[in-house]
């Protein structure tokens, strides 16, 4: 059985279970606490000491990075394929990916730690800078993906599951503004896609805890 380190609430989390979802993968969750006795920390960063998840354990073997276990569970199990056998279509996938991790979702995690670190250690630069980095990518990703559909022409991929955490919280840090439609129309597409669905449903309990307060919509 794969074992499977992470954290509802946590977006990288949600970007590998979305595809362990797709492909019907059984795994055993070990859900990381967040308060003391921090269950599962101890094992996770044996495998890690880094620390961050997600992270899976299969055969004995542990693979971290969101990206490197979806490549390894496409590996495993083909289908439904999310990156493509064809050289240049993985290639835009695995750009696409990379885009919204790291001019999406790590945006959005700057302000969200700014926000952990407490008003006495808030740092208002932190936050004009991701948001203008914010402004820059929604509206590039608004021209990428005016042809509807996934974020790229190859079916639902990796592109889409870091697509959808990241679109999901950093529209929470920063909204997309109304004139970026297609990418407004992208993300709703995208909470509606039953594997994300059911990431967005699982993590609602922990919406309390948004430490910028968790906008009254999704
Ligand atoms: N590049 C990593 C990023 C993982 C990441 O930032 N995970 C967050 C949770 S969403 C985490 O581990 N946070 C705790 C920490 O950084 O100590 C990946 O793709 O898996």
């Amino acid at each position: 059985m794969l074992i499977f380190y992470g954290h509802p609430f946590s977006s990288y989390t949600w970007k590998a279970l979305i595809a362990l979802y797709e492909k019907g993968i059984d795994f055993e969750y070990r859900a990381l606490e967040t308060e003391p006795p921090f269950t599962h920390h101890g094992e996770l960063k044996a495998h890690w000491p880094v620390g961050q998840f997600p992270l899976i354990v299969h055969d004995g073997v542990p693979y971290f990075e969101s990206s490197i276990i979806i490549e390894y569970l496409d590996h495993l199990v083909p289908e439904p394929r999310l990156i493509p056998a064809d050289f240049d279509a993985a290639l835009k996938v695995r750009l696409l990916d990379r885009v919204f991790d790291n001019h999406v979702m790590n945006r959005m995690q700057m302000v969200v730690a700014d926000a952990l670190r407490g008003a006495e250690n808030h740092v208002p630069l932190i936050i004009e800078q991701a948001n203008a980095a914010l402004e820059t990518v929604y509206a590039w990703l608004d021209r990428e993906l005016a042809g509807g559909g996934w974020a790229t022409p190859y079916g639902f991929t990796l592109a889409d599951c870091a697509a959808g955490p990241s679109l999901f919280y950093a529209d929470w840090v920063y909204r997309i503004p109304d004139r970026y439609e297609n990418l407004r129309a992208y993300r709703a597409r995208l909470l509606a896609h039953p594997s994300i669905a059911r990431c967005v449903e699982d993590a609602r309990p922990y919406r309390p805890f948004f430490p910028l307060g968790a906008p009254d919509r999704d």
